[in-house]
């Protein structure tokens, strides 16, 4: 399954509570980003380029990235991807990987949730964690290219009839409920 939603929309936070319920492992392409960045590998240094002013690293590097995780042994029991695919040619990569795999997608989950909300939260982990994508300029260009070019990428799958809208304001328990709702009504 995937999890897609705006930048503090609460993917990652959902994320790690629905993998641990079902399950199923869970692969955060900003979480291996920003290790990569913390360890100062050659991707790290290539991703912190674009990270740092809110945007997407490239197609060809975050493909092939994605494709070596997705050939690790941990995900045949399934797996929900949180921030992947977030451009239409990060879709065709993904058709490509689990065709040739012979596996297919169950449920997408899009968390929504207004922009005023979102950048109060992300505000907040910046003082809490100092997230250096996390300032209001950078936060506002990330939610400008979540609409320019994932909103398509939700689209697609809505056309499939695999998407499942979920509402992501309020208490977190409450939406982790609520996605669990979706998952079983899909
Ligand atoms: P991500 O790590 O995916 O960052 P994000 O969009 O901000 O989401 P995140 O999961 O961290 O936050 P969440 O909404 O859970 O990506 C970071 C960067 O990596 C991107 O900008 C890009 O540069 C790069 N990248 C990643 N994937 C890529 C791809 N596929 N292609 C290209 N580039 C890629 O939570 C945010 C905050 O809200 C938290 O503080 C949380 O505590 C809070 N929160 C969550 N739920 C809440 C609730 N219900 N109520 C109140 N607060 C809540």
């Amino acid at each position: 399954m995937l999890i897609i939603g705006p930048p503090g929309s609460g993917k990652g936070t959902q994320a790690e509570r629905i993998s641990a319920k079902l399950g199923i492992v869970a692969i955060s392409t900003g979480d291996i980003f920003r290790a990569n960045v913390k360890g100062e590998t050659p991707l790290g240094v290539e991703a912190k380029k674009f990270m740092d002013n809110g945007d997407f690293v490239p197609d060809s590097v975050t493909n092939r990235m994605v494709r070596d995780r997705l050939a690790q042994d941990d995900v045949a029991a399934g797996f929900l991807l949180d921030g992947y695919p977030r451009t239409t040619a990060q879709v065709d990569e993904l058709d490509d990987i689990l065709g040739a795999a012979n596996a297919k997608l169950d449920v997408v989950v899009q968390l929504t949730a207004d922009d005023e909300e979102l950048v109060t939260r992300l505000l907040g982990r910046a003082r809490e964690t100092g997230r250096s994508d996390d300032t209001e300029t950078v936060i506002r260009h990330r939610l400008d290219l979540y609409r320019e070019q994932t909103e398509v990428v939700v689209s697609r799958y809505a056309e499939r009839g695999i998407l499942a809208k979920v509402d992501g304001l309020g208490d977190m328990d409450e939406v982790t409920v609520r996605i669990l709702d979706a998952i079983n009504n899909s």
